[in-house]
C-alpha cells in the first residue's frame, strides 16, 4: 500500500493525563473531534503502561479509519508497528528517523518535531514526512518546551527549509494555539512563495474544550480565514 496522503489542517494531539483529559473518555472526544473537522490524529501518551497503549491505540485506530483520517503514534514506534496505523510521529528526543524508517517501512508517515531551523533542515534530510514547529506558543501543557517561537520564528524557519530545498515538506505549528490565534499564526508565519504553515496542532484547545467537536469546527474555520489571508 503506498504512504497514505494526508492533510494536516487541524492535527489533534492527544494528552492522557487527568490535567487535560479528565476523567472523559480519550476515544469519544476523538471521535466527535473528528467529525467536527480534525484532519489528523497523533495519539500520545508518554508514560501509559505498554499494553494499555496498545489497547487505546487500537481504539483509537478503528475510530480514525472509519473517516479516513491518519492516526500517528507519539514517540513509540513499536505501537504504531504493532497496530499498523498510518505512522509515527518522533520528537528531538526519540528514536532517530532513518531507525524510525527502518521499523516501520516505506509507506508509512514519519512526523518530526523542530524547535528551530537546524532541526527542521535535518529532519527534512533524514526523510521527514512532515513537520510540528514549535512552541509557537507558551503551554502548560508540555512542561519541557524550550524557545517559544512566536509567529516570526516559526516564519523563520519556514524561510529557511525553502532556502535548503525543503519548502514542498508539510508543517504544522503546535504549542500554545487555539481558535483566538489560529489565524494569526498563519498569516505571521506566512513567508511567500511557500505560504505559511498548512495547519496547527493542538492539545488542549480540543482535549479540554467542553464540546470538542465545536472546538474543532472553530479551528477549522479559522484555518481557512488564515490561509485567506496568507
Ligand atoms: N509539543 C510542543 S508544544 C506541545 C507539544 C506536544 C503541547 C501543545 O499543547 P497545547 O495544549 O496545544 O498548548
Ligand atoms: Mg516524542
Amino acid at each position: 500500500m503506498a504512504k497514505p496522503t494526508a492533510n494536516y489542517a487541524v492535527y489533534l494531539v492527544t494528552d492522557s493525563t487527568p490535567a487535560i483529559l479528565g476523567n472523559k473518555d480519550l476515544t469519544e472526544i476523538v471521535e466527535k473531534a473528528i467529525q467536527g473537522g480534525v484532519t489528523c490524529v497523533q495519539y500520545r501518551d508518554k508514560d501509559g503502561e505498554q499494553s494499555a497503549v496498545v489497547a487505546t491505540a487500537k481504539a483509537l485506530h478503528a475510530i480514525t479509519k472509519k473517516y479516513n483520517v491518519p492516526l500517528l503514534i507519539n514517540d513509540r514506534v513499536d505501537v504504531a508497528a504493532e497496530i499498523d496505523c498510518e505512522g509515527v510521529h518522533i520528537g528531538q528526543d526519540d528514536m532517530g528517523i532513518e531507525e524510525a524508517r527502518k521499523i516501520i517501512g516505506e509507506n508509512k508517515i514519519i512526523g518530526a518535531s523542530a524547535g528551530n531551523a537546524e532541526e527542521a533542515i535535518t529532519a527534512c534530510k533524514a526523510g521527514a514526512d512532515y513537520l510540528g514547529i514549535g512552541a509557537v506558543y507558551a503551554t502548560s501543557t508540555k512542561k519541557d518546551t524550550k524557545t517559544i517561537l512566536g509567529p516570526a520564528g516559526v516564519k523563520s524557519i519556514l524561510v529557511a527549509m525553502d532556502a535548503a530545498g525543503y519548502g514542498a515538506v508539510p508543517t504544522v505549528c503546535i504549542g500554545g494555539v487555539n481558535t483566538g490565534n489560529t489565524a494569526t499564526v498563519l498569516r505571521q508565519s506566512s513567508a511567500a512563495p511557500r505560504k505559511s504553515v498548512d495547519g496547527v496542532a493542538v492539545v488542549s484547545a480540543i482535549i479540554a474544550a467542553e464540546d470538542p467537536a465545536a472546538a474543532s469546527r472553530d479551528l477549522l474555520g479559522q484555518v481557512a480565514v488564515g490561509k485567506i489571508a496568507d
